[in-house]
């Protein structure tokens, strides 16, 4: 009798778990918005990013929360993993159940390539399975220090290849994609790319040498005031002044990267296709957040403009209508609560994204109304369908941007006397954005910092070139 139930369980079980989708799930490193060739790029080809465009929905507003220290990347995942809001994540996920956990729980096998960045105990706790996993921070692509999640949960030294990690990370999801499987799976690719150093293989970095991009057209040789944030790693990837050509070298190397990573991306799709789940299977792709690499005379992701907190983000597979682009707001953190509703998994504890599945099925055409961003105690912004306020705290700097006729952010319109009443407004809707995410952060100080910055003070780091 016993062996009856049991059986019954296990038919009742699988049968639930086969009619759940499969999630695959890329994320890539350091990507701005902007860089796919579908969505309005003419200087860089993506013909994969433009494959899953057009196969699903663009959330064309979709952005990073922000962060507690220079390191974008960490927060931002913790923020993705658990769902939490910026002042609610632990860096290192201690005692956060993360949403992969969860799946597994509902009845998913769950896997992990590529990089993670929040610590060790919570990667073994999060995935069942992990392969040519890299824990955090940066380094040579061709000498990763990779690991492998063991059965016993522990992660295993695996080996430093000669191999481009990029490759490795498509590689491992390959593999894992091919084993047999009883179960739906959710596979977890984070490409450490286009994250500098930014060494695609030849090819793709001769292609974009012999013609280079253009600068933004918010191109600017130095930013306009100390932001508190110039002197950080990534601001020393380049000198001061900024120029023109100096910026299309480097856009050469992010673009011949994007596209090197879109062609593993492809051969993923291929076996996606090839083991006959390309129908049942969810796939997202966005990116941990964007990149100055010019914009506003900044390189790096420490500001709280459009360029470094937008991330693409675009979700296609079954139910989800294709080559819609949708202008709602969310956050990246609504990305697992959306997975987490398609697939009946339920939320961990304490998340507190919000599921985007409304805005999919067309129910409503907007998600969240406001967007608020951190960055440490220097920057603090919140924007709404149309206006954008950015506060500096330590210099008691204030910019507005309209952004229904300036989207770049390039018109600062805080001194002029016809718009005080939005600076008004936004001030006080940032405010009670701080109170929601229970950031403490004042908005002014009775000390201020020199607006002014000395830009012949702070060298490049000549080591911080990307590695040829
Ligand atoms: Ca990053």
């Amino acid at each position: 009798m016993r062996l009856v139930w049991f059986l019954i369980f296990l038919f009742v079980g699988f049968t639930q778990a086969a009619g759940k989708p499969n999630i695959l799930f890329l994320f890539s490193d350091d990507q701005r918005a902007d860089t796919i060739a579908a969505l309005g790029n003419r200087n860089i080809t993506t013909p994969t990013l433009d494959r899953l465009a057009h196969r699903g929905t663009v959330f064309t507003r979709a952005y990073c929360m922000g962060a507690n220290n220079g390191a974008v990347c960490v927060p931002s995942r913790a923020m993705l993993m658990s769902g939490r809001t910026l002042f609610h994540i632990k860096e290192d996920l201690a005692g956060q159940t993360t949403w992969p956990e969860k799946f597994a729980q509902s009845g998913y096998t769950t896997f992990i390539t590529g990089k993670w960045h929040n610590g060790a105990e919570s990667v073994t706790r999060s995935f069942q399975q992990g392969k040519a996993v890299f824990l955090g921070g940066m380094g040579n692509p061709y000498q990763l220090p990779l690991q492998d999640l063991s059965a016993e949960h522990r992660l295993e030294n695996k080996r430093v290849s000669g191999e481009h990690s990029v490759k490795l990370f498509a590689d491992a999801a390959i593999d894992f994609l091919k084993q047999p499987k009883d179960k739906p799976f959710l596979c977890y690719v984070a490409f450490n790319c286009p994250h500098d150093p930014r060494v695609a293989p030849k090819e793709y970095h001769d292609k974009y040498n012999a013609q280079k991009p253009p600068v933004p057209p918010n191109f600017l040789p130095q930013h306009p005031f100390n932001n508190g944030s110039l002197v950080i790693r990534d601001e020393k990837l380049a000198p001061w002044p900024r120029t023109p050509e100096i910026v299309q070298e480097h856009l050469a190397d992010y673009y011949s990267y994007i596209e090197f990573m879109d062609a593993q991306i492809a051969r993923i799709l291929e076996t996606l296709k090839a083991i006959g789940q390309m129908e049942n299977t969810l796939i997202v792709f966005s990116s941990d957040h964007g990149l100055a690499i010019g914009s506003h005379g900044l390189f790096g992701k420490q500001n709280l403009y459009d360029h470094s907190m937008h991330a693409p983000l675009m979700i296609s597979g079954p139910g989800i209508p294709a080559g819609k682009q949708t202008d709602a707001m969310c956050y990246l953190l609504d990305i697992f609560p959306t997975l987490g509703a398609l697939a009946e998994v339920p939320a961990p504890e304490g998340s507190e994204g919000r599921s985007l599945v409304p805005v999919l099925t067309g129910q409503t055409e907007r998600h969240r109304e406001v967007i608020f961003t951190a960055y440490t105690k220097v920057q603090r912004a919140v924007r709404d369908n149309r206006w954008k306020l950015i506060v500096y705290p330590q210099i008691n700097k204030t910019q507005l941007f309209d952004l229904q006729t300036d989207p770049i952010e390039m018109h600062d319109l805080a001194a002029d006397p016809s718009h005080a009443d939005e600076v008004k407004r936004l001030t006080a809707l940032l405010q009670e954005q701080q109170k929601l995410a229970d950031d403490s952060q004042p908005l002014s100080t009775d000390k201020p910092q020199p607006l002014e910055f000395d830009f012949s003070k702070v060298p490049p780091d000549k080591n911080a070139r990307a590695i040829e």
